[in-house]
């Protein structure tokens, strides 16, 4: 527990929380009044949302944090991050003045765009709480396995209170239950307020109830200090059940009034010629705005005691601490104060109440009373404000050059997928004890199953099979166990994201590197796409491993089929989409992935392909069940990198090509099947298996923006290709997918082009239904080629349904 602190540490401390509301409305008006916008945005919802959170972040960051802690931010209180980082000599006073423009502090925390060491980024409300609490069990993953002298860290969500809304909230709690989470505090900011509205009455209580049952402690701060020593006054008790019993929104609209119109409305409710009347009439105004002002979440003294307290143990807890939001600002307490901004006479104000010069707003010091270096040692002496890196490194990870895997003449990448697993789980390296898989409540049949069975659940606490101790035959004894390397996971999808997005920065926030492998439905995507942006934009590196996909899985259905997924891979920054239809690709692909995961920093894009490899990222890779006869071939070192860079000649153009058919993904065997069919009607037809369209695409794009920037000879790897085919041919290009997906590849050097993919909701029938149904059979690209590539009739083509 840290020691309590000194009456003179209390002192600087409310010092400093004077400090951290000043500064964070300093830079938000510096943005609003004093710096041009382009725009004509000015700064909304800040202003009033970090004053709420003044007292409760300077209660933690200068007192209750230690450097192992990791934090999410509330998204609008950024502005306080920056200005206490700024105290502690990690901001810089140039970056605040930018606060929201090029290189500047950022809107919303960023782990990745902020240089003021930001845990967690956040932005889009909720996914940074779910992030404390997954990284709270990934430490508890990484410490089973991989035994540190390092001090356990605490992960904290700082919480609006409207941000409790979003449901990925509570699927997180309910994941958080089942695997006894602990050294998890979220701190709700209870200023009663969202952007649009006042919250209902008495919500901390469906809260209370809620966190009790998911098995978190629940500490409600309440009232401050001055409120507790009132209520202790003769009629303290009258004050005490009125304000128990205030609406939100009349509580909001009278602290807003001040201090004469607290002063009118408590008389008239409480008046009573004695003990209450003395209470209320012995304060003068301002004291009995500041009174009424002082709840729990603004009062230094109270944030101490509950949070040391809490301290004490590994519990979850929730803090549910009474906030008005803008305190302390012009604007407190009004309903419409979200996008509220403080006008030049009010900063005015602030400024001559907070005793600051006018041209000495960003003076760390100015206008406060202890002496300057007293206040700097006191920062000095700050745990969190350690001078170590709170990031950390973890060393490269050797990894295979190549996996193993039994191809058999037929078979779908996702069994191929299940079997590179299988083998990989035999293994012992360090590589292999890295691995962590994970599977919102698909483990089987994304074909995961064969790995847990070699290498177990994780729990913290051993738990046997009880239909193996039963002796009842199954073909999965799965045993949880602190060795296991399988993170089970409930159906909820946004689980999904953001446990990889925490044990894809394991090696950042606990210095352990890990190699996760999540598993999903591929149209599932969908369902936790923010929390899957949310992870890339943290940099955080796994492997989703997306299957069954499209209509190849014909028996299930629209609903089950996706469509526009290899669009989101290509649109996804900081992931790179592959769609292999062999085995061996993937082989190739996934030993690949293993290294690039790892990588990271600041990289010139390579020659060869203009991808920013070196600077790596994650690997979105979307399987089939479809069963596929395989290719016998040996993969040649020009063939495996040709299936990297995302696409090589399965058959190479001739000179007289009038055709080429390119293919990605399941549909692989339609599109060898028509080029057998066209064969004898179209000259030198030519098969492009495209394993990455992602890829290719940014390639190109890249190497287009180098040829503009002067460096003429820059070619990307799909344009290589296709300097292999002959103007005057035509490009049919085939997917089990949304056309787009390979659509662009005409434009590269103007070729015609006729993209053919699925547009509308499949229904359920077999994958030859459903492939004539939407067109991307064998017969649809020969009807199609036909059509673009005019020649003599395709004999072969079979009049279509
Ligand atoms: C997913 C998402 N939806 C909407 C928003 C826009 N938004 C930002 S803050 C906010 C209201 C937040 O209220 P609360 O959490 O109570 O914080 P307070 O404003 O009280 O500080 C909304 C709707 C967002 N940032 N993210
Ligand atoms: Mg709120």
């Amino acid at each position: 527990m840290p020691a309590k602190p000194s009456a003179a540490d209390l002192k600087i401390l409310a010092e400093l929380e004077r400090k951290v509301l000043w500064l964070s409305s300093w830079t938000i008006h510096h943005a609003n009044h004093l710096r041009e916008s382009s725009d004509g945005l000015k700064v909304g919802g800040h202003q009033a949302s970090s004053a709420s959170l003044a007292a409760i972040m300077t209660a933690l960051y200068f007192h209750v944090l230690r450097p192992q802690d990791r934090v999410a931010v509330k998204p609008h209180a950024s502005p306080n991050f920056h200005a206490i980082q700024y105290l502690l000599g990690k901001q810089t006073r140039e970056k605040l003045e930018a606060f929201r423009g090029y290189k500047g502090a950022q809107s919303y925390p960023s782990r990745t765009k902020d240089t003021d060491d930001v845990d967690f980024s956040t932005g889009s409300v909720g996914l940074g709480v779910a992030q404390t609490l997954f990284s709270s069990l990934v430490q508890d993953y990484v410490r089973a396995h991989f035994p540190s002298k390092r001090p356990e860290g605490r992960m904290v969500a700082l919480v609006g209170d409207a941000e409790m809304d979003e449901g990925n909230i509570f699927e997180a709690m309910l994941e958080g239950w089942k695997h006894g989470l602990r050294n998890c505090w979220w701190v709700i900011d209870y200023n009663r307020q969202s952007l649009d509205a006042v919250i209902r009455e008495g919500l901390w209580a469906r809260y209370e109830t809620m966190f009790k049952n998911f098995g978190w402690d629940v500490v409600i701060v309440k009232y401050g200090s001055l409120q507790e020593a009132a209520f202790k006054e003769p009629g303290g008790e009258a004050l005490r059940n009125w304000i128990d019993s205030c609406p939100n929104q009349l509580y909001s609209a009278l602290t807003f009034q001040g201090g004469a119109a607290w002063r009118k409305r408590l008389m008239n409710d409480l008046g009573d010629q004695g003990p209450v009347t003395r209470l209320i009439d012995k304060r003068s105004d301002d004291e009995l705005a500041r009174l009424m002002g002082n709840l729990g979440g603004h009062d230094l003294p109270s944030l101490l005691e509950a949070f040391d307290t809490a301290a004490m143990n590994d519990r979850p807890t929730c803090f549910i601490c009474y906030t008005i939001k803008g305190s302390g600002l012009a604007l407190a307490g009004h309903k419409d104060n979200h996008a509220g901004m403080m006008t030049p006479a009010q900063m005015d104000q602030l400024r001559e109440t907070m005793h600051i010069r006018a041209g000495h707003e960003w003076d760390k010091f100015e206008g406060l009373a202890t002496p300057p270096q007293e206040l700097q040692a006191f920062l000095d002496r700050v745990p969190f404000a350690t001078k170590e890196p709170r990031r950390y490194q973890a060393p490269h990870v050797d990894v295979p050059r190549a996996l193993a895997v039994t191809i058999q003449p037929t078979m779908s990448t996702q069994m191929g997928f299940g079997q590179i697993l299988n083998e990989l789980g035999r293994g012992d390296s360090d590589f292999v004890k890295r691995i962590v898989t994970t599977s919102p409540d698909v483990t089987v049949s994304t074909n995961l199953g064969p790995w847990v069975n070699r290498r177990n659940l994780f729990a913290r606490e051993k738990m046997a099979d009880t239909f193996k101790s039963e002796r009842i035959a199954s073909t999965f004894n799965w045993e949880f166990a602190p060795t296991g390397q399988h993170l089970e996971l409930g159906i909820a999808e946004n689980n999904l994201f953001i446990a990889l997005s925490a044990l894809g920065l394991s090696h950042s926030i606990n210095g352990e590197r890990l190699f996760p492998i999540g598993t999903l439905y591929d149209p599932f995507i969908a369902r936790g796409l923010d929390a899957l942006n949310y992870a890339c934009y943290q940099e955080a590196r796994f492997i989703l491993v997306a299957t069954p996909s499209g209509i190849t899985l014909a028996g299930e259905g629209g609903a089950h089929q996706s469509i526009g997924t290899p669009l989101i891979g290509m649109a996804q920054d900081g992931l790179a989409a592959f769609e292999p239809a062999y085995v061996d690709e993937l082989a190739a692909i996934l030993a690949w992935s293993f290294d690039y995961i790892q990588k990271g920093g600041e990289a010139e894009p390579s020659e060869r392909n203009w991808l920013r490899d070196e600077t790596g990222g994650s690997v979105y890779l979307r399987l089939s069940t479809r069963p596929v006869e395989q290719i016998k071939r040996t993969v040649t070192p020009e063939l495996r990198q040709g299936i990297i860079d995302g696409a090589y000649w399965m058959r190479k153009p001739g000179p007289n090509c009038q055709v080429v058919v390119a293919y990605t993904g399941a549909v692989a065997p339609e599109a060898i099947e028509s080029i057998g069919l066209m064969g004898e009607d179209r000259r030198d037809v030519g098969l492009l298996a495209v394993t990455s369209a992602d890829r290719l695409n940014a390639g190109w794009t890249a190497a287009q923006r180098a040829r503009e920037r002067g460096l003429v000879n820059a070619r990307a790897h799909i344009e290589r290709l296709m300097a292999d085919v002959p103007p005057h041919a035509a490009i049919v290009t085939v997917c089990d997918a949304h056309p787009a997906t390979l659509g662009w590849l005409g434009a590269i050097d103007g070729h015609r082009t006729r993209a053919l993919g699925v547009e509308h909701f499949g229904q359920t029938g077999s994958i030859g239904d459903l492939y004539r149904h939407y067109g991307i059979d064998a017969n649809a690209i020969v009807a199609a080629a036909e059509t673009i590539a005019p020649g003599r009739p395709i004999r072969h083509l079979k009049a279509l349904p």
